[in-house]
């Protein structure tokens, strides 16, 4: 066990923590503050105001929030609000950085990279989406450049999209391994979970499910009421097997009854956390082959990896589901999924942040 740390986390400006706004990165935040507070670190964390910490306390700080960078265009300029809540974030990081060994950024924003170098106590950047815009890519590539070593990202997968090389500590994910329940004997249906928007892919797994006749439930927060639209139009029973945005103890009883998962990203996604959501309960996970899933998937263990966008290799998957092993999907998920792994794998990415600074060349 390493020395304790005093660490600063400066959270996403898009949204307080717990508002659902942040997306992953809140997920991320909570289970690494958790993770590391109970191996023996001080962990500050500075977020928006209404931001509340579950166990913890947190500093919330004022002013406009940010738009959010995964709608945004690889042209996009930078932009800041008048009287930014990222301003105000790093001005409080700057102003305190004395009191800490290192400060850790969860914001995907130009501004945090950019300063890097302004500051005396090392700052090193978690990375929670991939290449979006060609001012974000500059603003990662110049503290790649100046000071390896300080870029962290969920997947391989993810990095890669930066076209860095191996600039990135690849960390990957965790939850909370007790609020999911192990289930050996699953009824007939699959399970698709995700925000009902078009880059989730939600038609293919109803097309599959279709052609393969089992049951499919569908949960997540519907987020684009006419994509939902028109995927009922598609397929009349959808509606039927939509059960909503679930909180993860009713989420988690639906989902381990169920025979497999389907993730059927039409994007890179960064990690995927239903999929170790889907492995906590023993449920192993068909997905394409595609970010974050394809990293996390041990095909013909813990679930299959099926060729990008087809609808015919998922409906084989589903035929071969049974060959997967439900207790080696507990397994995994206990290996290397914890809240302790996460923790642990933070831990020794700081551990050699703080002892190589490495600022820049005078
Ligand atoms: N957009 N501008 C901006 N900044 C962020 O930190 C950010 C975002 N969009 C989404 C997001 N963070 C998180 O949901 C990521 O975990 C995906």
């Amino acid at each position: 066990m390493p020395s304790p740390h005093r660490l600063l986390f400066i959270s996403t400006p898009v949204g307080p923590l717990g508002s659902g706004l942040g997306g992953g990165v809140e997920l991320t935040l909570l289970n690494v503050y958790q993770g590391l507070r109970a191996r023996g670190h001080q962990v500050g964390v500075a977020a928006p105001e209404g931001s509340n910490l579950v166990g913890g306390s947190v500093v919330e700080v004022s002013g406009q929030l940010q738009p959010t960078a995964h709608t945004q265009g690889r042209k996009t300029p930078v932009i800041l609000p008048g009287d930014s809540v990222l301003g105000n974030l790093w001005r409080y990081a700057h102003k305190h950085q004395g009191q800490f060994d290192l400060i850790v950024n969860l914001a995907y924003d130009w501004l945090p990279f950019y300063l890097t170098e302004f500051f005396d106590t090392p700052v090193a950047h978690f990375v929670t989406m991939g290449s979006l815009s060609e001012a974000m890519d500059e603003a990662i590539r110049q503290v790649a450049q100046q000071f390896p070593g300080r870029l962290g990202a969920y997947t391989r997968t993810q990095a890669e999209t930066f076209g860095l090389g191996d600039a990135f500590e690849v960390l990957g994910s965790a939850i909370a391994l007790e609020q999911y329940e192990f289930c050996a004997t699953p009824g007939d249906a699959l399970a698709w979970l995700g925000r009902i928007s078009p880059e989730k892919g939600l038609e293919d797994a109803l097309e599959a499910t279709a052609i393969a006749q089992v049951p499919l439930k569908i949960l997540g927060k519907l987020e684009d009421a006419s994509y939902w639209q028109r995927l009922c139009d598609r397929f009349p029973h959808a509606a039927d097997n939509y059960l909503g945005f679930l909180p993860t103890h009713e989420l988690q009883q639906v989902l381990r009854q169920c025979r497999a998962l389907l993730m059927t990203p039409r994007w890179v996604e960064a990690f995927g956390n239903v999929a170790i959501e889907a492995l906590a309960c023993g449920v192993p996970v068909i997905a394409y082959a595609r970010g974050g899933p394809a990293e996390i998937v041990r095909p013909g263990v813990t679930g299959w990896l099926v060729k990008p966008d087809s609808v015919p290799g998922l409906v084989e998957a589903i035929g071969r589901i049974d060959q997967c092993d439900r207790h080696a999907c507990r397994r995994q998920a206990e290996t290397d999924y914890s809240l302790e792994a996460l923790a642990i794998r933070f831990e020794q990415w700081f551990e050699a942040v703080i002892h190589n600074p490495a600022r820049p060349e005078p």
